[in-house]
């Protein structure tokens, strides 16, 4: 089954084996995580997130040097150089171009002139319709049991209601790490998934041992989102920070601006230095069911394998 691949209505359209894309994750998704997915025939996104429109332009002409397979850059609309950002994907010609943390629409237009499949990430309805109307090509619904920014809604009555909205292919993404979440998910109408935590445990993903370390120690309660007081939750893993960050969100002699002050820089903290004290281990609540450390390529296989055996009816369902 392996190399004969899983065709879902994703995979067709974006040119890929398999239908799991790899999350854009701020500070993590480099050209060695992004290129071992792509290689391995998922879909690798490249986040642009660490930098300014010239850093994204140098990893993507790495991502190019290291496959030939199709890619994607996943543009988070709260960084600070998003236009300049939004133009260079489009010089640059990125077939396949992700959107999070708010609406994509004033760039819509310009990615879709440029050819890219346009996939904004959702966490409700309203913005479903919104984006596929200004023309995205596939919808991300994420659920909040993902890791880092997240909306309201769970996967589970997200991904139904926003399947029921489109008519696009919708990928499902938060709460999924192996091929019982992919069989899942289809039967609520989903075409393919995106997945962030499990990847962090992959070979190629260049993160600090101890986030690694991290994440394979969570057990299913250990992820908290923090940030509602300033209107963005944030789920991580729970670390002394964030035990921290709690206590000052509940404490109403703590300003927003202190809380703002203590966050800035804090998931790259987490990444780079492995620093529980004062970073932010952003994982979603799969992150107890992440349990190896392995190639990109075998755990896209492993979840394809695993989510054919259940959707053949191999499992007995009903009796
Ligand atoms: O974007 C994500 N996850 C992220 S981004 C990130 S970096 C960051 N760092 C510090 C503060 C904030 C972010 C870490 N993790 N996922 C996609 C996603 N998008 N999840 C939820 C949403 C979303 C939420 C509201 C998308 C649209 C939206 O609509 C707002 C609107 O304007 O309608």
């Amino acid at each position: 089954m392996a190399t004969a691949g899983f065709p879902t209505k994703i995979t067709e359209l974006l040119g890929i084996q398999y239908p799991i894309l790899q999350g854009g994750m701020a500070w993590i998704s480099d050209p060695s995580l992004v290129a071992a997915v792509s290689n391995g025939g998922g879909l690798g996104i490249l986040s642009a997130m660490n930098g300014d429109g010239e850093a994204i332009r140098q990893a993507i002409h790495q991502v190019r040097e290291l496959t030939d397979k199709p890619f994607g850059v996943n543009v988070m609309l709260l960084s600070r150089h998003v236009q300049e950002i939004a133009t260079v994907l489009a010089e640059e010609k990125v077939p396949v171009i992700t959107t999070g943390a708010g609406s994509p629409m004033p760039y819509m237009e310009q990615w879709k002139k440029a050819g890219a499949k346009v996939i904004p990430v959702v966490a409700s309805v309203a913005l479903a319709k919104l984006v596929r109307r200004a023309g995205a090509d596939a919808i991300i619904a994420e659920g909040g049991e993902a890791g880092g920014h997240i909306g309201e809604l769970t996967t589970m009555v997200l991904v139904p209601q926003v399947c029921d909205a489109v008519d696009v292919p919708v990928i499902a993404a938060g709460g999924i790490a192996d091929g019982r979440g992919l069989a899942a998910v289809m039967m609520l109408g989903a075409t393919g998934v995106q997945m962030g935590t499990r990847f962090l445990l992959a070979e190629e993903c260049n993160i600090h041992p101890t986030f690694k370390e991290r994440v394979l120690k969570a057990k299913d309660i250990d992820t908290v989102a923090t940030g509602r007081r300033l209107g963005h939750p944030i789920r991580c893993l729970k670390t002394p920070f964030t035990r921290k960050l709690v206590k000052m969100e509940y404490d109403s002699t703590v300003t927003d601006e202190q809380l703002e002050e203590i966050t800035k820089g804090s998931l790259m903290r987490a990444v780079q230095d492995g620093d529980v004290e004062g970073g932010s281990f952003m994982a979603g609540q799969v992150a107890a069911m992440v349990r190896a450390h392995q190639p990109a390529a075998q755990m896209i296989a492993e979840i394809c394998t695993e989510a054919h055996q259940i959707l053949k009816g191999e499992e007995q369902w009903v009796n």
